[in-house]
């Protein structure tokens, strides 16, 4: 069958499910997007910045555990779009970037906004696939699919010159590639279910690539319960993926995430076995390469991740599975528990006992501004068991995991590699992928600025979310950090910043707009930003900069 390359990438990607791409127009592919809006099976979500466009397509690709999809134009726009490929290749996030080209026969003439993709994304996507002739175009569509999705998922570049879609071609549709799941050796499974009956002293940390597949993640949380009960183990979801075990649950052994409080860590450092369960691990979740210490760990490690270059890489680990890891905790609910695992009901009890007392939900009062502490524990009390929640990066995201109890049906998303700008875009994508339900996106009053302006989108495609901004006039992370390192200075230094009224902000979008400036006024506050529903709401909280972590506090001589 002959047809345009342009229809042949559109029914391909139909193929591939594709039922959403968020994009900023670019006349380098308008030859696409005329035949996407004529045949209309695919919705185009317009965004308002590339990085916006791309962080909305990593939370989609999250949330059907499928490759998100977003195209932008040549240069500026992939320029613009780069923040999020690279947190989208750091997080093992599968997402498709379509991304138009000058025309062939301008190659290497730097024709306008020309730039070299194989050269540019080398080290920030899975691969960079270039479409040179029409009999490549549906090929290159499944190829890019199967590798986003597969191994370590993550971004994949397509690139597309701006006149091959309308050349005509005879090639197939090519029709998406089984997925591939690795299994684990039976051999390996009854390694580690003999290194788990040994233990006395096991701790399993619990990753983003449990979930890789969202019809089972139902099914993936209860046997992870079941795992926890029946085998008398301690769970850590580890940074980011807070939504994994139910923080109430007798077994949670301590969120694993960025600077974990000095009580947890030292009892977590008295294990006797790790076992990573579909976590890549990261200097995020190793305290900065110290538990376990790389390359050489200072306990047994057991890594399971879906991909044999990643298992070995930093860390030297005495067992590795290059897995599934939802196959192998499958793998080893099948082998039953071992006789004796009650013998670490003591451990367990003991790092939970740790954990519920960081969690208690108490703050001390702030003379500068509100403690962020009591509006995030407001918030927990409004959040539905399946609200989506999402983080951008800042400081302000310590309250969100020391204060919210976070359990299985929630849902959470983040660029865990810490790209400011993510949480706006990210709880677009979520209200457009799950209408009806809650979706809060907590933000500081930097990142706010750097990609809230999404809350057009949300408003144009009619999302919901609620953005909760923390407003404390400063890159308060940085003046943290320029604090712990030269604490002779004063620790705002080059990071405060003079804001908007964050409130007439959002109303002038056409969200709700409702400002708390003291605690009296929470209650009410969150209240009413919960009752809208119909529209976005913006929540402006005046906070406290001498509080400056969930953690620490500036007293206006030192650091606590
Ligand atoms: C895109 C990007 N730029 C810069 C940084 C470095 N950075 C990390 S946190 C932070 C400050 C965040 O400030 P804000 O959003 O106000 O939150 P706060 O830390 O004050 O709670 C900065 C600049 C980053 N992580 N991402």
């Amino acid at each position: 069958m002959t047809r345009t390359v342009a229809r042949l990438l559109a029914e391909s990607l139909e193929a591939h499910d594709v039922d959403q791409i968020f994009c900023v127009p670019g006349e380098s592919y308008v030859g696409l997007t005329s035949v996407l809006t004529e045949r209309n099976s695919i919705r185009m979500i317009v965004c308002r910045h590339e990085g916006g466009a791309g962080f909305m397509a990593a939370a989609d690709g999250r949330l059907r555990n499928r490759a998100g999809v977003a195209i932008v134009s040549r240069g500026p726009g992939l320029s613009n779009a780069m923040v999020s490929l690279h947190s989208a290749y750091h997080d093992a996030t599968p997402m498709v970037m379509l991304v138009g080209q000058v025309e062939r026969r301008d190659f290497g003439r730097l024709a306008l906004q020309e730039q070299n993709y194989s050269k540019l994304l080398g080290d920030i996507t899975k691969q960079v696939i270039e479409v040179n002739q029409p009999e490549q175009a549906s090929e290159a569509i499944a190829r890019a699919f199967h590798l986003a999705e597969s191994g370590t998922p993550g971004p994949v570049a397509v690139i597309l010159p701006e006149d091959i879609f309308d050349e005509t071609t005879d090639a197939e549709l090519n029709q998406p590639r089984p997925r591939v799941v690795p299994g684990a050796r039976p051999a390996d499974l009854d390694r580690l279910a003999e290194m788990l009956a040994q233990a006395e002293r096991p701790l399993i940390l619990v990753g983003g690539a449990l979930l890789a597949d969202s019809l089972h993640d139902q099914a993936v949380y209860a046997d992870l319960r079941r795992f926890a009960e029946e085998w008398v183990l301690p769970i850590s979801p580890t940074h980011r993926r807070p939504q994994l075990f139910d923080a109430r649950h007798p077994n949670y052994g301590g969120y694993m995430g960025i600077r974990v409080p000095r009580e947890l860590i030292t009892e977590m450092k008295r294990a006797d076995l790790l076992v990573a369960l579909g976590e890549r691990l990261t200097d995020t979740v190793s305290q900065s390469y110290s538990f376990p210490a790389a390359p050489q760990p200072q306990l047994p490690l057991v890594h399971v991740w879906p991909d044999a270059n990643e298992v070995g890489r930093v860390w030297r680990a005495d067992l590795g599975i290059p897995a599934d890891p939802y196959e192998v905790l499958k793998g080893l609910l099948a082998r039953g528990a071992p006789a004796g695992a009650s013998k670490r009901a003591g451990w367990v009890s003991g790092l939970h006992n740790i954990h519920r007392k960081l969690l208690e939900k108490t703050w001390e009062p702030t003379t500068d501004g509100i403690n962020f502490a009591a509006i995030v524990c407001e918030i927990d009390k409004h959040l539905a068991d399946d609200a989506v929640i999402t983080s951008d990066a800042g400081n302000f995201g310590s309250y969100i995991h020391r204060y919210i109890e976070f359990r299985p049906g929630q849902e959470f998303l983040s660029s865990v590699v810490g790209a400011m700008g993510s949480g706006v875009p990210m709880a677009v994508a979520g209200s457009l992928r799950r209408p009806g339900r809650q979706v809060v996106a907590f933000v500081g009053d930097g990142g706010a600025l750097m990609m809230g302006n999404e809350i057009a989108t949300a408003c144009q495609y009619g999302g919901n979310p609620i953005m909760v901004i923390s407003d404390n006039s400063m890159y308060g992370t940085i003046g943290m950090h320029s604090y712990v390192r030269y604490p002779e200075r004063k620790f705002y230094d080059a990071t405060r910043l003079t804001n908007p009224d964050f409130a007439a902000w959002g109303r002038s979008f056409g969200a709700e707009g409702i400002t708390i400036r003291e605690e009296s006024e929470i209650a009410d506050g969150i209240a009413r930003a919960f009752a809208v529903k119909t529209k976005p709401v913006v929540v402006h909280c005046l906070t406290s900069a001498l509080q400056m972590s969930a953690w620490r506090r500036y007293d206006g001589e030192r650091l606590r």
